[in-house]
C-alpha cells in the first residue's frame, strides 16, 4: 500500500471532550448569494479536564467575527488551519459568538447547508455541521438548539428547523423569520434546516399515551399528489414501534422534507427528517411496488432512529453501526410485518450475500466497528448497515424474543440522552439474560466473512446423527493477523423421510435448535434418531457466513420439497441453480456445448405451476442467482461465461416452460392497481409473478412475448407493469420494439424526475447497451446532470454495475469511462465519486488482462491534483 497523505483517525485514540455545551443558539440569514450563521455556544469545561485550549472543527467558512464573552478576538488569538480553528487559552464557562459567511448556491458537495433547485436543506451527518459554523463536530457533545431562521418571505414562505417553532413574523425588505427549539439534547449531526416555497401535506398519529402528533410532508407543489404513501407508512412505523418496542414519539410534530439533490437515501434529523425525493415519493402512475416497498421501509428506518441513534446516540463514528446495523434490524422486522417474513429475509440475505460479502472480500473490508478511518463517509457501507444489522439479528436469536426487549428496554432507559458504543448495547443484552457475550464483541471487531463447513455421520445401530462444524475465516488483504473463532448461532432441525422435522431431544422436543458454535470445531450428536435424516441447517439464514454441506441434488429437491424453513427451501433451490450454472459456466470455458439437465427443467415447471405457495415465493424461487452473485462466488470471474451461461438457462426454460409460462402470465394479469387492495401485498405479489413470467418468456428467440410487452405497455394502468414491460422490450433484442418504447415513455415522463431516473436506468442496466456510444449518449443529454447524485447513480452507476459485460468489456473502455467521472466528479461531489469507485475496488476478481487495465485506471485517478480524502482513502486502499 503506498504512502498517504490524509490522516488515519484511529478508534483507540477516542478521549472524551474537554469541554461540554449547555446551549446553543443559531440565526441563518439567507440570501441569494450566501447566508450568515450567527452562532452562540454556552461552554462549559469539563469537570474532569484541564485543557485551556478549545478546538472547533470548521471547513471552507469565513469567519467575520468572533468574541468570547463581550471579548471580540483578534487574528492573533486563534489559530486557523484547514479543518478548524485552535483558541488557545480560554476560560473555565465562556460564551463564544461566531459569525461566518458561506455559500449554500455553490456548494455540490451536499454536505452543510446547500441549494436543491429553489430550496434551502441542510444535510449534517456525519461531518457537514464544520461546514457551516466553527463548532466541536463530534456525536459526544449533545445540546439543545434555538434556531432562527430569516429569509425572503415570498421564495421561501416555509422555514423548518427541529423541535417545535416558537417565535415568527415578519421583517423589513420582504423578509420574515421563524424561531424554532428542539427541547432534546443532540449532536450536531442531527440538525436540520429547510427553506422553501413547499407544499405540505399533514396528517395525526395520536400516540399510545393519547397525545396528538402533527405529521407534516413538505414537497415541491409538482409533487403534491405524491404524499399519500410516505404518510402512511410513518404511521404504520409510528404504531410498530409502540407496539414492538414500547417507544412512543417525543415531540409536538414530525416532518419529511423531499429534496432532488441528496447524497443517500433520507436522513433522521430529529424531528425533521429530510429524504431523497425518489424514497418518498409515489404514486401508482409513477412508482412500481418495489419503490412503495422502499419508500414504507426507509420511512420506518429514519423514524426508528429517533430512538435508535437520536435519544441514544454514539460516542464516536466507529460505533456506527450502534445506530445503523440495530435501525436496519428494526426496519427489516417492520417490513417482515406488514409484507411477508420469509420473502424479505429471502431478499435481505440475497443483497447481503452479493454485496455485503463482496465488499468483505475486497480491499475496503472492515469490522462492523471499524478500527481507524480517513474519511468516515466511506464507512456508511453495506458491512456497517447489513452485516451491523445480522448481528443484532443473531443477539435476537440467541436472546428469543422477550429477552431481546427486555435488553432494548434496559438499553434505551439506561442510555436516554447519552451517547456510547456497541459495547454497551452488547452489555445490556447481556445483563438482562445473564448470558456472556464477551466471545460475540468479535463480531463487532473482526472484518471478513465467516466460512463454516459441516459433515455429518450416521450410526445406525446406536441410532445417533452426528454433525461436525468447523469455523475458519480468511485473512484478507485488508486484515492484521490471526483471527478469534466466532460465537456462530446456527439454527437447524432434522427433516425425516416422510418430509416431516424430527423433534429433537436435545431442544426438549422442538424440530428447530439453535446450536452455538463457538470453537473452531464442534461436533453435535443427537440420540434416539431411527434413520438417517437430512440436515437443514442454518435455517432463517442464522448467521452471516458461508455454510458449506455436501448435499446431494436429491437432498436438495428434498429440502425444496419439504423444509418448514421457509427460508432454506428457497436456499435449496439456489444452490441447486448455482450447481447448474457452474456447470455450463465451465462448459462454456471449455467451449462446449451447453446442455441444461431435464431434471432442472422439471423443477422450474414444478414451481410454475404451484398453485399452493405464495407468489411472492413462487417469484423468488424462479429467480435465479444474478450474475453480481456468480461473480462473488468466483475465484477469478469470467464475465462474458456468467452472462452466457445465465441467459441459456433463461432461454432453455423459456422455450421449454413456454405453455406454462404463458398461463402463469395470463392468470395473474388481472390486478387492478386502482382498487382499494391495489397496493397490499397480496396485489403486488400478483404483478410481480406476471412480470416475472413476461421476463423468462421474453429469454427465448421466440418473438411472442414482445409481442405481449408492447400490448402491456400500452395498456399499463400503473408503473410496476408499465416499467416491466419497458424494461422486456429494451431487453428483447428488438430495437425498434425498444426506441418506440422508450421515446413513448420519455415524452409521456420526462418532466417527471423520478420516472426519468427509472427511463435512464432500464438502459444503462440493459445488456443490449453494448458500446461504450450509448451510454455516452445518455450521459450527454441535457436530462442528465452530474451535480444531481440519482442521475450520476441511474446512468453511470447502473452501467457499472448491472451491466456487467459492457462494463468489463475486454478493451476497457468503460473503465476508463468511469475513471474520467470519478476524476470530474471529485471536485464537485467526493463522496458520491467515491462510491462510484467501487467497480474498480474489485479488480482481483477479474483475469491479469483486466487487472491491468483496471488498475492502470485506479492510478491515473490516483495521480489527480487535490483527490478529495474520500476518493483518497478508497484509491490507496486500492492499489496493491
Ligand atoms: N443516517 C442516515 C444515512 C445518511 C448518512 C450520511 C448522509 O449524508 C452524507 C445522509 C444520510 C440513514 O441511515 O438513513
Ligand atoms: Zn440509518
Amino acid at each position: 500500500m503506498s504512502e498517504s497523505s490524509v490522516k488515519t483517525i484511529y478508534l483507540k485514540d477516542y478521549q472524551a471532550p474537554a469541554f461540554e455545551l449547555e446551549q446553543v443558539k443559531l440565526t441563518f440569514r439567507l440570501f441569494e448569494d450566501g447566508a450568515t450563521v450567527l452562532s452562540v455556544l454556552n461552554f462549559k469545561r469539563c469537570s474532569d479536564k484541564n485543557e485551556q485550549a478549545l478546538y472547533l472543527h470548521g471547513e471552507d467558512l469565513e469567519l467575520r467575527a468572533i468574541k468570547i464573552n463581550d471579548q471580540e478576538l483578534s487574528e492573533e488569538d486563534y489559530q486557523l488551519d484547514s479543518e478548524g480553528m485552535t483558541i488557545p487559552y480560554v476560560p473555565a464557562e465562556f460564551v463564544l459568538t461566531c459569525e461566518t459567511w458561506i455559500k449554500p448556491q455553490d456548494n455540490k458537495r451536499l454536505e452543510g447547508l446547500y441549494k436543491s433547485s429553489s430550496m434551502f436543506c441542510t444535510q449534517c451527518e456525519a461531518e457537514g455541521f464544520r461546514r457551516i459554523t466553527f463548532y466541536p463536530d463530534r456525536p459526544d457533545v449533545m445540546t439543545v438548539f434555538q434556531t432562527c431562521i430569516e429569509a425572503d418571505k415570498n421564495l421561501y414562505p416555509v422555514l423548518l428547523s427541529n423541535g417545535n417553532p416558537i417565535e415568527s413574523g415578519d421583517l423589513s425588505d420582504g423578509r420574515h423569520f421563524v424561531t424554532w427549539e428542539d427541547p432534546f439534547p443532540k449532536p450536531c449531526y442531527l440538525f436540520a434546516l429547510v427553506a422553501g416555497d413547499l407544499y405540505c401535506q399533514e396528517g395525526i398519529f395520536e400516540t399510545c399515551s393519547g397525545r396528538k402528533v402533527d405529521l407534516r410532508i413538505f414537497v415541491d407543489h409538482k409533487n403534491a399528489n405524491k404524499c399519500d404513501y410516505a404518510l402512511d407508512s410513518l404511521k404504520r412505523s409510528m404504531k410498530w414501534d409502540e407496539e414492538v418496542y414500547g417507544r412512543e414519539y417525543d415531540l409536538d410534530i414530525f416532518m419529511i422534507v423531499a429534496v432532488d439533490d441528496f447524497n443517500m437515501g433520507a436522513m433522521e434529523n430529529k424531528g425533521l427528517n429530510i429524504f431523497n425525493s425518489s424514497c418518498v415519493l409515489a404514486n401508482t402512475q409513477t412508482a412500481t411496488d418495489m419503490a412503495y416497498q422502499r419508500i414504507e421501509a426507509i420511512v420506518a428506518h429514519e423514524y426508528f432512529h429517533n430512538w435508535s441513534g437520536n435519544r441514544v446516540t454514539c460516542r464516536d463514528w466507529f460505533q456506527l453501526s450502534l445506530k445503523e446495523g440495530f435501525t436496519v434490524f428494526r426496519d427489516a422486522e417492520f417490513s417482515a410485518d406488514m409484507n411477508s417474513r420469509v420473502v424479505k429475509r429471502i431478499e435481505d440475505v440475497n443483497f447481503l450475500r452479493t454485496a455485503q460479502f463482496a465488499e468483505d472480500a475486497g480491499p475496503m473490508s472492515h469490522p462492523v466497528r471499524p478500527a481507524s478511518y480517513m474519511e468516515i463517509s466511506n464507512f456508511y457501507t453495506l458491512t456497517v448497515y447489513e452485516k451491523g444489522a445480522e448481528l443484532v439479528r443473531m443477539l435476537h436469536t440467541l436472546l428469543g424474543e422477550a429477552q431481546f426487549r427486555a435488553g432494548s428496554d434496559l438499553y434505551f432507559d439506561r442510555h436516554d440522552g447519552q451517547a456510547v458504543t456497541t459495547e454497551d448495547f452488547v452489555i445490556a443484552m447481556s445483563e438482562v439474560s445473564g448470558r456472556d457475550f464477551s466471545q460475540f464483541q468479535n463480531w463487532y471487531d473482526q472484518g471478513g466473512t465467516p466460512e463454516v463447513k459441516v459433515s455429518s455421520s450416521y450410526d445406525a445401530d446406536k441410532k445417533q446423527y452426528s454433525l461436525t462444524f468447523t469455523q475458519s475465516c480468511p485473512i484478507g488483504v485488508a486484515d492484521s493477523g490471526e483471527k478469534q473463532a466466532f460465537h456462530i448461532p446456527i439454527t437447524l432441525g432434522l427433516i425425516g423421510g416422510n418430509g416431516e422435522d424430527l423433534p429433537l431431544s436435545i431442544a426438549d422436543g422442538q424440530s428447530s435448535w439453535v446450536f452455538e458454535l463457538v470453537d473452531e470445531t464442534e461436533t453435535v450428536t443427537f440420540e434416539g434418531v431411527d434413520s438417517e435424516p437430512t440436515p437443514s441447517l442454518l435455517r432463517n439464514f442464522s448467521a452471516p457466513v458461508k455454510l458449506s454441506y455436501d448435499y446431494s441434488d436429491e437432498q436438495l429437491l428434498f429440502l425444496m420439497a419439504h423444509d418448514s424453513d421457509g427460508f432454506n427451501r428457497w436456499e435449496a433451490g439456489q444452490t441447486l441453480s448455482l450447481r447448474v450454472l457452474q456447470t455450463l459456466i465451465q462448459q462454456y470455458q471449455n467451449k462446449e456445448t451447453l446442455v441444461l439437465p431435464e431434471r432442472f427443467i422439471e423443477v422450474f415447471r414444478s414451481i410454475v405451476l404451484n398453485k399452493e405457495l405464495d407468489k411472492a415465493i413462487v417469484c423468488k424461487l424462479l429467480m435465479l442467482p444474478a450474475e453480481s452473485y456468480l461473480i462473488e462466488l468466483s475465484e477469478e470471474a469470467d464475465v462474458d461465461a456468467i452472462h452466457h451461461s445465465r441467459e441459456f438457462v433463461r432461454a432453455e426454460l423459456s422455450t421449454a416452460l413456454r405453455g406454462e409460462l404463458e398461463a402463469l402470465y395470463y392468470a395473474n394479469a388481472n390486478v387492478n392497481i386502482n382498487t382499494s387492495t391495489g397496493l397490499d401485498f397480496v396485489a403486488m405479489s400478483q404483478r410481480a409473478l406476471k412480470n416475472m413470467a413476461l421476463s423468462l418468456l421474453s429469454a427465448s428467440p421466440n418473438k411472442q412475448a414482445v409481442i405481449l410487452a408492447k400490448q402491456q405497455f400500452s395498456t399499463a394502468t400503473n408503473m410496476t407493469d408499465s416499467h416491466a414491460a419497458l424494461s422486456v422490450l429494451v431487453n428483447s433484442g428488438d430495437d425498434s420494439a425498444a426506441h418506440a418504447a422508450l421515446s413513448e415513455f420519455y415524452d409521456k415522463w420526462h418532466e417527471d424526475a423520478q420516472v426519468l431516473e427509472q427511463w435512464f436506468s432500464v438502459q444503462s442496466a440493459s445488456a443490449s447497451l453494448t458500446d461504450l456510444e450509448g451510454l455516452k449518449k445518455l450521459i450527454a443529454l441535457p436530462d442528465f446532470e452530474l451535480s444531481n447524485p440519482n442521475k450520476v447513480r441511474s446512468v453511470i452507476g447502473a452501467f457499472c454495475q448491472q451491466n456487467l459485460v459492457s462494463f468489463h468489456h475486454e478493451s476497457g473502455d468503460a473503465y476508463a469511462l468511469l475513471a474520467e467521472y470519478i476524476i470530474k466528479l471529485d471536485d464537485l461531489n467526493p463522496q458520491i465519486a467515491s462510491r462510484l469507485m467501487m467497480p474498480l475496488t474489485r479488480w482481483r476478481k477479474f483475469n491479469t488482462n483486466r487487472q491491468a487495465l483496471m488498475l492502470a485506471q485506479l492510478k491515473r485517478i490516483h495521480g489527480k491534483d487535490n483527490l478529495s480524502k474520500d476518493v483518497r482513502e478508497v484509491v490507496e486502499k486500492s492499489l496493491p
